[in-house]
């Protein structure tokens, strides 16, 4: 894709930092569309036909990254679908497409196919928290989520993923200037003032 045509934010942060939480909030003000990894993974696991199922299924519950090849695809046929929809005329002012990729990239691999394959990111939203807190909001909504990885062991591994595993790609964006780190530990809304700043003076 076209870095003139499309501007992309990456959100990282640990499990249940608030990455989906604030992206649903940033799509309000900003007509970003919002593609969360996770979230295309669990779709792709479910689809019928699908031949990635059971193996996705799998590495999701042992909070193991997914080969990046197929997480990368279906990013990539996502803000292509997205883009050929149109929605890049309406709502987003300076016609360009907007896009949030909320949990990626988690693993140095997977960050430079990206680059490679798809375009350049223009940011890094980085949700910091403590893991007593993020335990404790993954513990909470486990109880409503339905997510075979909202449990306490499976929240453990994602975890050591996060530290072993995206730590590095988060030391990479440092070092390239793009990450802008947020303090997720207060409330929605204190957590959001601070990201639409981020946001406003990114796109401004
Ligand atoms: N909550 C949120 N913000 C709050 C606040 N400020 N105050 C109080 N409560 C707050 O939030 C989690 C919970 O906390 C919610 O109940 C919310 O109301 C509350 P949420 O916004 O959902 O947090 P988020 O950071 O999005 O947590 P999530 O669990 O989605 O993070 P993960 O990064 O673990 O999950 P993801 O879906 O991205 O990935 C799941 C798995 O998919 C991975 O473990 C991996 O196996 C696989 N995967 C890959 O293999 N490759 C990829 O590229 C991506 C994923
Ligand atoms: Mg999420």
């Amino acid at each position: 894709f076209d870095n003139s045509k499309i501007t992309v934010i990456f959100v990282l942060g640990g499990p249940g930092a608030g990455k989906g939480t604030q992206c649903a909030k940033l799509v309000e003000e900003f007509k970003f569309c919002h593609l969360s990894a996770g979230d295309l993974l669990r779709a792709e696991q479910n689809r019928e036909g699908s031949e990635y199922g059971a193996m996705i299924k799998q590495y999701i519950k042992d909070g193991q990254i997914v080969p990046m090849e197929v997480t990368v695809k279906l990013l990539e046929n996502a803000i292509k679908a997205t883009l050929e929809e149109g929605r890049s005329g309406e709502g987003w002012a300076d016609g360009k497409g907007r896009f949030l990729v909320d949990g990626f990239p988690r693993k140095m691999d997977q960050a430079l196919k990206f680059d490679e394959d798809v375009c350049l990111s223009s940011l890094v939203l980085f949700y910091t928290t403590s893991e007593e807190v993020m335990l404790k909001r993954l513990m909470k909504r486990g109880e409503t989520s339905g997510r075979e990885d909202d449990n306490e062991e499976s929240i453990k591994k994602r975890f050591s993923v996060y530290k072993e595993t995206t730590m590095p790609v988060i030391e990479r964006y440092k070092k390239l200037h793009k990450i802008a780190e947020i303090d997720s530990g207060p409330s929605v809304d204190k957590v959001y003032e601070h990201s639409a700043k981020v946001v406003r003076e990114l796109l401004a």
